[in-house]
């Protein structure tokens, strides 16, 4: 049974929201869920191939850290990854096309769901490798202290992954160098068919830094104001050189791990209890209203507006023509020349 994500020291209360945020987060959410119901529509009808792992229930945590960040910091994740890109700013149509294997994708079509980046936008991907994004991270925070930037890398991964052995290579030189990297761990509560207390000696995630003497905290992953509250934290201690930072965000996936999940591991009373009770765009919906910042008509048109939006981009994706063979032949191998 998954333990229901505890609130965190810093969601205590409801302080009185900004508007201009609380609609920002809101649509900033509603579109990661809308465009992963449509991926998951058209993966149903087979226009998307291959592997497509949504995201949604963990919308809350990508739109609250995205807050704290500024030009120039790095994202990088693993293969359920959508959520990230929008929040990254990407394109929702060059996300959908890549998706569909199509030639105006992120990737030129040759990536996928799990394969894709933005350079312009600072997204190092999309990783299939289960834990391989947290020394790539590790390296990006490197690369920020050897430029001299006070650039921040974060680094997402999930609960299984945090029991990767490759993860704790990369906090021991992360503490030893001082890297300006968050960790954020987003525990989902299942790796695939695995809870976390059946793989986890230690199932307090964000206490795996303590031998490397990283700080960490538990955060509530399913309420946007409580990941930006820890998360402004974690970033403005990695930004001012004081190291890396672990945030386990305490969050849950409504959907199966991948499109074909037995989902024998879990109850539907238990995702429909989270659905009900802690979703965190229900929740952000019911304080914008309750603080009477829009009504119920204003929210809806929001949700249309999106929708139209992810109709759109699932459109051009389908116009979009497949990669030309020759592509196979690009983004290979680059020949740097020697000195
Ligand atoms: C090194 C490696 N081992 C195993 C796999 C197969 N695999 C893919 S996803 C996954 C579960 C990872 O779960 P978690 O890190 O909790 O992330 P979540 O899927 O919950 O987001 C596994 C074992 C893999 N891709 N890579």
């Amino acid at each position: 049974m998954a333990k229901m994500p505890s609130k965190s020291k810093s969601s205590k209360s409801t302080p009185k929201l900004q508007s201009d945020e609380a609609l920002k987060f809101y649509r900033d959410m509603l579109l990661i869920r809308r465009f992963e119901e449509r991926a998951g529509q058209l993966y149903g009808m087979g226009k998307i191939a291959g592997f497509c792992h949504l995201y949604i229930g963990q919308e809350a945590v990508v739109t609250g850290m995205q807050a704290c960040l500024k030009e120039g910091d790095q994202v990088i994740t693993g293969y359920r990854d959508h959520g990230h890109m929008l929040a990254c700013d990407m394109d929702p149509k060059g996300v959908m096309a890549e998706l569909t294997g199509r030639a105006d994708g992120y990737s030129k079509g040759k990536g996928g769901s799990m394969h894709m980046f933005s350079r312009e936008k600072n997204f190092f991907g999309g990783h299939g490798i289960v834990g391989a994004q947290v020394p790539i991270g590790t390296g990006l925070g490197f690369s920020n202290k050897y430029r001299g930037t006070d650039n921040v890398c974060v680094a997402y991964f999930g609960d299984g992954a945090a029991n990767q052995g490759q993860v704790y290579e990369s906090f021991n030189m992360a503490s030893l160098w001082d890297l300006p990297v968050v960790y954020v761990i987003e525990n989902n509560q299942y790796a695939m068919g695995t809870s976390v207390a059946r793989a986890s000696a230690e199932t307090e995630l964000f206490k795996r830094g303590i031998s490397f003497e990283i700080e960490g905290e538990e955060v509530d992953g399913m309420d946007v104001y409580a990941v930006k509250a820890a998360g402004e934290k974690a970033v403005k201690y990695a930004r001012s050189g004081e190291g890396p930072y672990i945030l386990e965000m305490k969050t849950y996936r409504y959907r199966g791990h991948s499109m074909s999940d037995p989902a024998k591991y879990r109850k539907r009373e238990e995702v429909d209890d989270i659905r009900t009770h802690h979703d965190p765009i229900d929740g952000l919906k019911g304080q914008i209203i309750e603080q009477k910042i829009a009504t119920e008509d204003e929210l809806k048109d929001i949700d249309k507006t999106i929708k139209d939006l992810v109709k759109e981009a699932a459109d051009f994706s389908l116009d979009s023509p497949e990669p030309d063979p020759e592509e196979l032949w690009t983004d290979v191998l680059r020949e740097v020349e020697s000195a």
